[in-house]
């Protein structure tokens, strides 16, 4: 991993190397935890990092829906990522707050734990490699089903539930493919590992509804508002799997993933990335390098000074 100066850590700024948690954490034994996922980007208008107010929103949800009381508020969490921005000095890099049950007590139940709240940043490449993003990636239907609504609740993204996911990446890296996809455990179409998914047919854009066992995902969202405003019509729906073997055009869509195309399914030729696809991609990389003035109030920017000049 690539390290950067500092960490976030429970309200104070300190060196990446002492942000340490014990063996005897919560979290770690039962996944109790709740994380983001948010990518700020060098813009001419300085370190812009998309939707950072909706991610919060999405951390406090997530929160909530684990029992869990975050110790800060969204603004303090906001100004402590702007803060970390600026500390580290990389104008374009990830971040990934996460907020666990601590060490207190072992024992399922959380009560008797502090809730701990960390912000990291490092600098990520793209998620499913250069080439992915330009020519597609090849995916596979995994074996492995979604968690559904009264199992773990999908809408939190909380760390335990990406066991499933780790499974399904998992499986599919090792037949050879770049990336899973989930289906419900009834069988519809879900989401990727780590991505939101969207088919295009006879000119209308397809997604699964939020019901489908998926994370309400803030690019599936931003996605969502683009094409609708480029005149594409959007429908979320329950897809089942020949969907995506009929498609026009298929790609994923996250945080990292931004907008990756997906060129064959279980040995199904999609073909290269489509027409569709390409105007997303090219409309969502303006948006968030803050080149499109429509979306400009999705930009919340931090600042980052020159790093000093050598002595
Ligand atoms: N579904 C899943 C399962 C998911 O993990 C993500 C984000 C999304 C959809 C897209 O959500 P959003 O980022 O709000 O558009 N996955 C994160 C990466 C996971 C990983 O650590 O690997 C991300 O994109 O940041």
């Amino acid at each position: 991993m690539h390290e950067l100066e500092k960490i976030w850590m429970n309200g104070e700024l300190i060196d990446w190397a002492d942000a340490r948690i014990h063996v005897g954490t919560h979290g770690l034994h039962y996944g109790t935890g709740v994380f983001e996922g948010i990518r700020a980007y060098e813009t001419t208008k300085g370190s812009a990092v998309f939707r950072l107010t909706d991610h919060l929103q999405r951390l406090e949800n997530s929160a909530k829906l684990l029992y869990m009381e975050l110790p800060y508020t969204k603004a303090e969490l906001r100004a402590a990522c702007v803060d970390l921005i600026g500390a580290n000095g990389l104008p374009e890099c990830y971040l990934r707050p996460i907020a666990f049950y601590g060490y207190g007590e072992l024992g399922v139940s959380a009560a008797g734990n502090p809730v701990e709240v960390v912000i990291m940043s490092w600098p990520w490449g793209t998620y499913l490699g250069e080439e992915g993003l330009r020519t597609g990636i090849r995916a596979k239907v995994s074996s492995w089903r979604r968690v559904g609504p009264n199992v773990i609740p999908h809408v939190a993204k909380a760390t335990g539930i990406y066991l499933n996911s780790m499974l399904a990446v998992t499986e599919a890296n090792r037949a050879g493919y770049d990336e899973a996809i989930l289906l419900t455990d009834e069988g519809f179409i879900a989401d990727g590992s780590g991505e939101n998914i969207f088919i295009v047919r006879d000119g209308t854009i397809y997604t699964p509804d939020l019901s489908a066992s998926i994370l309400p995902g803030i690019t599936r969202d931003t996605i969502i508002q683009i094409a609708q405003d480029l005149g594409h019509p959007v429908v979320e729906k329950t897809l089942i799997r020949t969907d995506l073997y009929l498609a026009d055009e298929v790609f994923m869509c996250g945080t990292a993933a931004e907008v990756t195309p997906i060129r064959e399914i279980d040995d199904h030729v999609a073909g290269p990335p489509g027409p569709v696809t390409l105007e997303i991609q090219k409309a969502y990389l303006d948006t968030v390098r803050g080149r499109s003035e429509r979306w400009a109030h999705w930009l919340e920017y931090a600042s980052v000074s020159p790093a000093p000049a050598e002595a």
